[in-house]
């Protein structure tokens, strides 16, 4: 397989929000990121993912974009941006920007000409169309709860938007859209940043005719059915071509609803769209019928059956990335290991070994290398995520679910529960801000923070910096093949890497209990390449591994 520096690379994302706060205002900040690449450059990370810093009303975060060549107010000016591209390159690591071109923000200028009237130059920028029976164009539902569709009164027309109405889909069938889209990402490249990470791009190419979607029995809206509609291939293939292959960068797809088939071509070996997709099966597994709001688990021979699929299918053909969460997603502590304090470090370390070990590029989520977990948010007024906020709403204003309810899912699976303030240190505000921060800081800062583990070298933190340095050395945990033992175990996730002759056994307990486990024979008196109990150096026949006790032992 040929060797490329992101299919080594280790990224980690920021949100930066939440990050770290330069100037006192709650909002984390461009000048607080440069002032934590040290940090960044200590763990040993390679790539900066930077969620968007564009300017942009902030219905969503900064993924409703008003210009994609200014940066956000709060967060600072063009002039830090620099600065801190400059500090990351110094420092020998990349930055990776989030590109949100499926929808723009309504406030975006584009979007403000066409709302204006029909014939404007800039109407088929977006998806207009005329309502039917004095109701939406057609019956698919937003991401964000409620119709697709908001009727805009100036031209007595629908427009589309698969989430909020502040982001209105972006008509990727008008050449026009895609030669703008191109020339901005030009713009960006030829300032130095060394990818992009691209939102929801599945999503770009809407089914034509754009019919109705089948509703799942008792709800009102349907899935819009947009995943990997007609045309998005043939668009990242035109954007590699003009874009993507004039430069040494790296690029992965947001691909919500992508099939393992449909990631092969996404993310060929072969270079001809993106470099790898980030799919969303392993974090569904523990959906129900009405989505992510439930209390149910995530069920381990479920996830292995799932992990593996995309590990063998992909092998030889396309790249996988790697992760377990990121901000739209629960802390991964929380959500597939345990957060209860007696076992939370070794559960941390558990999950990181579980993931890095695979085959692809693994992605960092900010906090999860201190093993942050989820947020006891008291009531909705704690919440600030739109997502969240509107499925309350429409949730128990239906009867579906009462408030304790649908605050007791937030808990369990609101996206803020990743966006609250990263704990650098026990000091106020767990050292984020001075001032009043934007979203709350989870209570167990004081135990949980940055300070308290980078000089512990039993910390979690000091173990990503293991496992990290480990993947530098090692070409099998890069480039080896994968393959699942024990399918079946009820608590044990057991793989092996091989590459060249060489082989590697990855053991990890996903329970509380102490759980025997027999060292296959080829790893007889294999040496332990890291592991998260201070265990002897080689094993051999019956061991009993710990609670949450990884191994990675070679052949
Ligand atoms: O988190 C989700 C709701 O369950 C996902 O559907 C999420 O909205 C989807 O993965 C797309 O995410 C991306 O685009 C959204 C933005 O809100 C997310 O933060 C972003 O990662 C719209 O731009
Ligand atoms: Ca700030």
């Amino acid at each position: 397989m040929e060797k490329t520096w992101w299919k080594e690379a280790v990224v980690y994302q920021i949100y930066p929000r939440s990050f770290m706060d330069g100037n006192g205002d709650g909002i984390g900040d461009l000048k607080g990121i440069t002032s934590k690449l040290d940090y960044l450059k200590e763990l040993g990370v390679d790539v900066i993912w930077l969620s968007p810093v564009y300017r942009s009303p902030n219905d969503d975060n900064g993924y409703d974009i008003s210009d994609y060549c200014a940066i956000m107010e709060e967060f600072g000016t063009m002039g830090d941006f620099d600065e801190m591209l400059s500090g990351i390159h110094k420092r020998g690591m990349k930055l990776v920007m989030d590109l949100v071109v499926n929808h723009t923000s309504d406030e975006h200028a584009w979007f403000q000409e066409s709302r204006k009237s029909r014939d404007n130059p800039y109407r088929d920028y977006y998806i207009w169309r005329k309502g039917t029976n004095g109701g939406p164009p057609n019956n698919w539902g937003s991401f964000f709860s409620g119709s697709a569709w908001q009727y805009d009164a100036p031209t007595e027309m629908y427009y589309l938007h698969l989430f909020s109405k502040k982001q209105p889909d972006l008509n990727w069938d008008n050449p026009k859209v895609r030669t703008e889209v191109f020339s901005m990402m030009d713009w960006w490249l030829r300032k130095g940043i060394d990818g992009f990470r691209m939102d929801v791009i599945s999503l770009i190419s809407k089914k034509p005719g754009l019919p109705d979607g089948i509703a799942p029995s008792g709800a009102f809206y349907a899935d819009c059915g947009c995943a990997n509609g007609p045309n998005v291939h043939a668009y990242l293939q035109e954007m590699n071509r003009k874009v993507l292959s004039r430069y040494d960068m790296m690029t992965v797809g947001e691909c919500a609803g992508v099939t393992v088939e449909e990631a092969k071509r996404y993310a060929s070996l072969d270079g001809r769209e993106l470099n790898m997709v980030f799919q969303f099966e392993h974090v569904g597994l523990d959906d129900d019928i009405h989505g992510k709001w439930t209390d149910r688990r995530t069920d381990l021979k479920a996830l292995k059956q799932t992990l593996s699929r995309w590990q063998t299918e992909l092998s030889g053909k396309a790249w996988n990335s790697l992760y377990f969460g990121n901000h739209d997603q629960p802390r991964s502590l929380s959500r597939f290991g345990t957060d209860h304090k007696d076992y939370r470090t070794a559960c941390a370390k558990m999950l990181a070994t579980c993931l890095h070990m695979m085959q692809g590029t693994p992605y960092v989520y900010q906090g999860e290398e201190l093993g942050m977990t989820n947020c006891p948010f008291k009531s909705i007024e704690d919440v600030r995520d739109i997502e969240s906020l509107n499925a309350y709403r429409e949730l128990t204003e239906a009867g579906t679910f009462s408030k304790e309810e649908m605050m007791r899912f937030i808990r369990l699976r609101g996206r803020d529960n990743a966006r609250t303030p990263m704990q650098w240190d026990k000091t106020k505000n767990a050292g984020f801000t001075q001032g009043k921060p934007w979203i709350m800081v989870n209570p167990n800062y004081t135990e949980i923070n940055a300070a308290a583990q980078i000089k512990d070298p039993d910390s979690v933190f000091s173990y990503y910096k293991k496992l990290i340095a480990l993947r530098k050395q090692m070409k099998i945990i890069v480039y080896g093949e994968y393959e699942l033992l024990e399918a079946d175990h009820d608590t044990l996730y057991v793989y092996t890497r091989s590459l060249n002759g060489e082989k590697l056994l990855v053991i990890c307990n996903f329970s509380a209990q102490e759980t025997p486990y027999t060292i296959p024979q080829e790893f007889c008196g294999g040496r332990v390449l890291v592991g998260n109990y201070g265990r002897e150096e080689r094993v051999q026949g019956e061991i009993l591994l710990k609670p949450y006790e990884a191994l990675a032992v070679l052949g």
